[in-house]
């Protein structure tokens, strides 16, 4: 058992890229933000909102001074932001008995009764957090925005899941170009508080430690085409499970319609196959169910090689690093 693989693996000449260890170290990823939260694009409905801007600031700063083990601020929603809420909490509420998986369907109303979930207030992610860490042991971190593939899949080896805790521009409820909270609550969070899809992010997290790029890529790709955009099979149904589906209206109407492509879940096949970021998905995948699709990403993550064997310990929340022998 080779303690800290950081340290001995400086000596090394095969480099291994830094990851980390222990759920603190989570810490380190705060500031190495893609896009920044008040600094946004042309193209942004909030562009020329000053009001908008120092608002995002205001969130950027409560996710870069977090600190794991400590409780995540509540927020005091400005009535404008709760209207952009109920907008977009009703639209897709109204979708959810037939579109969603059986397993999001059962877990959302325990969000309405532990965590506040409803059209008239945003709920706060320290309740959330505290729930899921009671379903399956997933929590929460605020992030002020987007992190890279590799910072933000490390994250779900420890069953972290990065939240942004701002909204979208009011101008437009149905439109966001980047993840907001409406995205993270109604999208990710029902089932994290699912066992099999828990342990299914955390192995695609697992599997991120310490990879190449082109595996963090390939992980990537399976991460969108399963957590943001996977549909499964059901009582001779499809249905949606994927965030990316559950939290826009249009796209999970068109996903589960006759227009796209609709492909069984194969790890080999999905990591290599490219996507479109701005437009709907010409191309889902279909699984059987999480447990299967969870035995399949394993399976998969076995054939990467790796200089190191992982094992995560959820009493310490550490990883142990094991040489190959
Ligand atoms: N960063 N904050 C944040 N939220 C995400 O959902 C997110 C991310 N970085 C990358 C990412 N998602 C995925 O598209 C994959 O690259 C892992
Ligand atoms: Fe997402």
């Amino acid at each position: 058992l080779v303690q800290d693989w950081n340290t001995k693996n400086k000596q090394n000449k095969d480099s291994v890229p830094w990851f980390p260890q222990k759920i603190s170290d989570i810490d380190q990823f705060a500031n190495r933000i893609l896009s920044y939260g008040a600094e946004l694009d042309a193209d942004h409905p909030g562009f020329k909102d000053q009001e908008y801007r120092e608002r995002r600031k205001f969130f950027a700063d409560i996710a870069f001074n977090y600190k794991h083990g400590e409780k995540i601020p509540t927020i005091e929603y400005t009535p404008q932001e709760v209207e952009t809420w109920k907008t977009v909490y009703t639209s897709l509420t109204s979708l959810y008995p037939q579109y969603a998986c059986q397993e999001f369907n059962y877990i959302f109303p325990l969000l309405q009764q532990n965590c506040g979930f409803g059209p008239d207030k945003i709920p706060q992610l320290q309740d959330i957090s505290d729930f899921l860490k009671d379903c399956t042991g997933y929590t929460i971190r605020p992030v002020a925005g987007l992190l890279s593939s590799r910072d933000f899949l490390a994250g779900l080896a420890f069953r972290v899941f990065h939240s942004t805790q701002y909204i979208r521009h009011h101008s437009d409820p149905k439109y966001t170009p980047e993840p907001d909270i409406c995205h993270e609550l109604l999208g990710h969070v029902p089932l994290f508080a699912d066992v099999e899809f828990a342990q299914f992010s955390q192995e695609i997290g697992l599997a991120s430690l310490g990879a190449s790029d082109d595996v963090i890529e390939k992980l990537a790709t399976l991460y969108w085409f399963t957590i943001e955009f996977g549909l499964c099979q059901q009582d001779g149904k499809v249905k949606a499970y994927g965030a990316g589906l559950l939290s826009s209206f249009g796209e999970l109407q068109y996903a589960l319609s006759d227009k796209p492509v609709v492909a069984d879940f194969d790890p080999a096949v999905v990591c290599v196959t490219k996507y479109p970021i701005t437009e709907y998905q010409p191309k889902y995948f279909l699984a059987e169910s999480f447990a299967s699709a969870k035995t399949k990403l394993k399976s998969w993550a076995s054939t990467i090689s790796r200089p190191f064997q992982i094992r995560y310990n959820a009493y310490t929340q550490r990883v142990e690093i094991l040489d190959k022998v």
